[in-house]
């Protein structure tokens, strides 16, 4: 048996590539420079898988954005906007990915869309019927020639057609608006077939092609297409062995498209689905076909359990006719969605670091499982410290707390309910809150300064003391306040100067989490996160936001509203355990946030924003499992936010707006309010509210916050007018898409002027 990886993080160990594509970008390095550091750091990536025993290096994972954006641009999927702009290639590629405003070319950034349920941003394909393909440029037969120059034994890695396709969208400029781009994939697939053929010119013996589509229930509409694709290109490239590559599921009833094809290998994620192993070898012993096993995570950052990783490879290869060479052992998916090397870690307990294994370590034990598999001896020692350490961690997770637990087994239904149905608690908060018709607030965040990151990181190097820290934080919430008066707006918030990334922030006052310094994952292009990893039983040991919320309202009269984010969330946003299912861990951090609540209550607060951005990203991918997840992801919303009086307004906020699978749960949540991302959706988001009849109220975003851009008084009156032709006008909100971090004060004030203007107009008219 031989290990493979399937991708690797493309940071850097010390952010390089980070810090240079920022720099590229603000103009201080060329692209020449660029180019070095993306260059040394794909062969410093390669030396490290390889150093850790790893047979098969991954070639083309790299990506100086997004690999999907890559594959675009190979293919020479780009709008022509775009390639008749006059850029050069590299900037052509960045005017995609972020939009390019310089020397009066003026283009905005592509669609951002989750890949597949991580936290990972993939850059939106655009097709139309006459998008025409080409080689655009040969970066996977470049990047695969670097490391084979280099000495490695390269596998080149491919998005496959079939997935690039179905992962797009029509383009605005498509003549039928219903153009599906999978239509296109016969007339790409021959140059997929061409490269190929390149690759096989350039001495590649495999290469990987994702179809991580496999793992969606409707694959089966692609059948006669993976069909007809896969058999061409063993047709055309007959000397290239293709590993067909699935992850983060399970193939289920699609084995069936798959099983006959001329493949020469097929990678299934063990880890998300290791059922799986009988059914797959069951289909391909009596065939000739390579079975990659993924069996080390992708995904999370726990160490392998490598004694029971090598008992169902020993299964699999049994199944195989004990012919261990058809075997090889991988990543079940590309290693980027973890952080590089645990070696970073100087802060965290020993003993703690040692439950932890980052990519670097994961290839490590993809070697281990190798070596175990050909000759158990070879490895032994390495089994003993694994076991070692799982039986460690086995312990530990014993002896978590046993209160919580009993707490979250005790849930009882009356928590999940509010006192009073929605119309009786609307009367008594209207009331309250003395709300006008079209009341305006914000989603939180106000601008994020290079101010207050100085005092975060200084006051985190201990220059300054807490009671400074603090005193700076009451002046920044003061002059927020303020400046909220000053516009006029009916609903406040404080402003989160206190906080980071904010599920760290929560994550860093909740008992159960601990944090990393260095473990960065890609959220999209050179923006990364550090989720908190759960490692224990979730509790909230004191109030976590009351103190800044109390003080914001004791300044003001008007309406301050507190701010958390929800249970749903903090999870999908942190390494979670895998010890104890999804469900309890989210309903641990539901009841600590419940807690939150009713302090908040306590304290004088009238409304609360619970956020939930990554209540979508979380559904399964595979509907047999929806109703499960929204039935405990509801109650977990429900749960935190059930505790307090009628009275309390509680309010909910997603960044994506994409509800259409899940617009009952979204009425389910039973929040009084929730603002939405809207702006740039027409009233295509306002519709399935209307037609789904959203009984409780409702702020569609008025303005795009990630655009500098100030659309006048009168655009967001007419987009007012609008949304209160299509939903009753007395459920409606006004408000912006999403926090304002990324805004500087000039321009939020701008949009917030003319926002509110736009809503007090809208007042009188429509009264
Ligand atoms: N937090 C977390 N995940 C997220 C978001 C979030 N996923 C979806 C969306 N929001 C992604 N958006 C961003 C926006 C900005 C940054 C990261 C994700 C960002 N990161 C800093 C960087 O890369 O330099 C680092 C921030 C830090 O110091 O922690 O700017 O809001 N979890
Ligand atoms: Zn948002």
């Amino acid at each position: 048996a031989q290990s493979a990886v399937l991708g690797f993080p493309r940071i850097g160990p010390q952010r390089e590539v980070k810090k240079a594509l920022e720099a590229f970008w603000a103009q201080k390095i060329s692209a020449e420079e660029l180019q070095k550091v993306a260059t040394e750091q794909r062969l410093a990536t390669y030396a490290t898988i390889k150093s850790q025993g790893v047979d098969i290096i991954p070639t083309g994972s790299f990506s100086l954005y997004d690999h999907v954006l890559d594959t675009s641009n190979t293919f020479n999927i780009i709008p022509e906007k775009y390639a008749k702009s006059g850029l050069n290639p590299l900037d052509t590629y960045f005017a995609m990915a972020r939009g390019h405003q310089r020397n009066g070319v003026d283009l905005p950034a592509t669609e951002m869309q989750k890949w597949f349920d991580s936290n990972y941003h993939y850059l939106v394909p655009e097709l139309k019927e006459d998008t025409e393909f080409k080689l655009n440029n040969l970066k996977p037969v470049d990047d695969f020639v670097e490391a084979k120059n280099a000495g490695y034994n390269a596998r080149p890695v491919l998005l496959g057609p079939i997935t690039l396709l179905a992962l797009g969208k029509a383009s605005d400029d498509a003549k039928d608006p219903n153009f599906d781009p999978v239509s296109l994939v016969p007339k790409l697939a021959p140059y997929y077939a061409e490269l190929l053929v390149k690759l096989g010119e350039a001495g590649a013996e495999w290469v990987q092609v994702d179809e991580p589509v496999l793992m969606f229930d409707d694959a089966q509409k692609y059948a006669a297409l993976f069909k007809s694709v896969y058999e061409s290109f063993a047709q055309t490239a007959p000397n290239v062995k293709v590993l067909l590559t699935t992850y983060f599921g399970r193939l289920d009833s699609n084995i069936e498209i798959i099983k006959d094809l001329p493949i020469a290998g097929l990678h299934i994620d063990c880890d998300r689905a290791p059922e799986q192993i009988d059914q797959v070898t069951a289909a391909f012993a009596s065939k000739k076909t390579v079975i990659s096993l993924g069996l080390v995570s992708g995904r999370n950052i726990w160490k392998t359990d490598l004694s029971a990783a090598l008992k169902l490879a020993q299964k699999a290869v049994a199944a195989l006719g004990g012919d261990a060479s058809r075997v090889i052992i991988a990543s079940s998916s590309s290693l980027q969605h973890t952080p590089i090397t645990i070696a970073n870690e100087k802060k965290l307990a020993p003993e703690v670091l040692d439950w932890f294994s980052f990519a670097t370590e994961k290839c490590g034990e993809v070697a281990t499982l190798a070596s175990a598999l050909r000759d158990p001896q070879s490895a032994a020692e390495r089994l003993e410290v694994n076991a070692k350490s799982i039986k460690a961690r086995r312990d530990f997770e014993t002896n978590s707390d046993p209160a919580v637990r009993e707490r979250v087994a005790n849930i009882k239904p009356e928590d999940l309910k509010r006192k009073s149905p929605f119309p009786v608690r609307r009367e008594i908060q209207r009331q309250r809150l003395n709300l006008p018709l079209f009341p305006t607030t914000t989603i939180g965040s106000f601008p994020q300064t290079k101010e207050i990151r100085q005092y975060r990181a200084r006051f985190n190097k201990g220059e300054i003391t807490q009671e400074e820290y603090e005193k700076f934080l009451e002046d920044e919430i003061k002059m927020v306040v303020e400046k909220q008066e000053a516009l006029n707006l009916d609903v406040l918030v404080h402003g989160e100067p206190e906080r980071n990334d904010m599920v760290q922030y929560f994550g860093e006052l909740l008992d159960g989490f601990v944090f990393t310094q260095n473990a960065w994952v890609q959220s999209f292009g050179s923006r990364y996160v550090r989720p908190p990893v759960i490692v224990s039983d979730v509790s909230r040991p004191k109030p976590m936001t009351v103190r800044w919320s109390a003080y914001a309202q004791s300044i003001t009269k008007k309406a301050m509203k507190g701010m958390l984010t929800g249970p749903v969330t903090i999870l999908n946003w942190s390494f979670p355990r895998v010890d104890v299912s999804r469900e309890i861990q989210s309903k641990q951090i539901a009841l600590a946030l419940r807690d939150e609540v009713v302090d908040l209550e306590k304290a004088g607060i009238l409304a609360v924003q619970v956020d939930e951005p990554a209540i979508r990203e979380g559904l399964p991918l595979r509907r047999s499992e929806w109703d499960a997840y929204l039935k405990w992801a509801v109650d977990s919303f429900r749960l935190s936010t059930s505790g307090v009086s009628d009275a309390m307004n509680t309010a909910s906020h997603f960044c994506y707006s994409d509800f259409n699978s899940m617009m009952n749960s979204i009425i389910d949540l039973d929040a009084d309010m929730i603002s939405i991302e809207n702006a740039k959706a027409g009233s295509k988001v306002l519709k399935v509210f209307q037609s789904t009849q959203y009984p409780n109220e409702i702020g569609p975003g008025l303005f795009d916050i990630h655009s500098a851009r100030v659309p006048s008084e009168e655009e967001m009156y007419q987009k007012l007018v609008n949304m209160a032709s299509i939903l009753p006008k007395e459920a409606l909100w006004a408000n912006p898409d999403c926090g304002l971090k990324t805004r500087t004060w000039a321009e939020c004030e701008a949009q917030l002027k003319n926002m509110v203007n736009a809503a007090e107009r809208a007042r009188k008219d429509l009264a």
